[in-house]
């Protein structure tokens, strides 16, 4: 059997505004609009992946939050309806999704030979999160891909950001070990928020864009220290600043899915491509891909 790869591994944030604007069958409220220039980011991701074969998508989402240990989506079917708490408002989606159990199960156990507790996730009526479901309608609304679903354990929340780093940094090992081991092409995609400090009030009209900006100055600094870390190649620096970051930017990266990502690609110090960036909510969002398959697995 040939030996698997990573294609590719994305930043690709999950707010449930970007589906919402879409106004796809699956989802019920109905939208002007808005947010375009993440969502036109996203339709960059999509066409920069359109020639690239892989067999399933990998995603930890920072919204299905296990205390003990990391768990994975064990059954090879999910449909239900999906209803964010905050904006029910603007999501309620009909999902059916198909998970790669065989990875999966691959994965968690390369997991805990590492040590890390585990588990597979096999109650036929769990209910996926939003997080999960927003990323990935926008990275390929087809629903044509086998997923695995790794949950966020909150382990920044229990100990501190230096030990959740250890802990995904253990975790990206393991996924990438399982899927050279797997022999199939795989992407892996960390669905979260860069700066995450949302305003308190929504306005009358969720997509009212003149209504939209980051929500302090602060904020914004950081983000773009961030990605200029990403685009120049510095991901060891985002490794070694995730602590003041996710503490100072109040960043979604304290549910360890970016620290996972980059783990996963080997710490990349080639440029990753910056295919979007906007604020939803006040929020700091990014879309970015790391383009392995142009840096040639080995
Ligand atoms: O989950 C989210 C998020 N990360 C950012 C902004 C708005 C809503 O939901
Ligand atoms: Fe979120």
């Amino acid at each position: 059997m040939a030996q698997g790869e990573i294609v590719a591994g994305c930043l690709a944030p999950h707010p449930p505004h970007l589906v919402y604007a879409e106004n796809p069958d699956q989802n019920e409220p109905v939208a002007e609009g808005g947010w375009e220039q993440l969502r036109w980011g996203y339709e960059r991701l999509r066409d920069s992946l359109k020639g690239i074969e892989y067999d399933a998508i990998v995603i930890l989402s920072p919204h299905w939050q296990t205390y003990v240990g990391t768990h994975f989506l064990g059954l090879e079917n999910f449909q239900s309806l999906s209803v964010d708490p905050i904006f029910p408002n603007l999501f309620r989606y009909h999902y059916d999704m198909n998970v790669d159990v065989e990875l999966a199960q691959q994965i968690h156990d390369k997991a805990e030979k590492a040590g890390l507790t585990v588990k597979m996730m096999t109650n036929p009526d769990f209910r996926v999160d939003y997080g999960t479901i927003t990323t990935g309608h926008m990275f390929r609304p087809q629903w044509d891909k086998p997923l695995v679903v790794i949950s966020s354990n909150r382990s920044s929340a229990y100990y501190s950001v230096e030990v959740m780093q250890e802990m995904m940094i253990e975790l990206g090992k393991a996924t990438r070990e399982a899927i050279l081991e797997s022999g199939k092409k795989v992407v892996v995609l960390a669905s979260n928020s860069l700066s995450h400090r949302h305003f308190t009030t929504e306005s009358d009209i969720p997509e009212d864009m003149s209504k939209e900006h980051i929500t302090s100055h602060a904020m914004h600094l950081w983000d773009m220290r961030i990605i200029d870390y990403m685009k120049s190649g510095q991901c060891q620096r985002i490794i070694d600043e995730m602590p003041e970051f996710t503490e100072q930017a109040i960043a979604e990266t304290d549910g360890g899915a970016f620290t996972w990502l980059l783990s996963t690609l080997e710490v990349p110090n080639y440029p990753a491509i910056l295919h979007g960036y906007g604020t939803i909510i006040g929020t700091g969002n990014a879309i970015v891909e790391w383009p392995v398959y142009k840096h040639k697995e080995a």
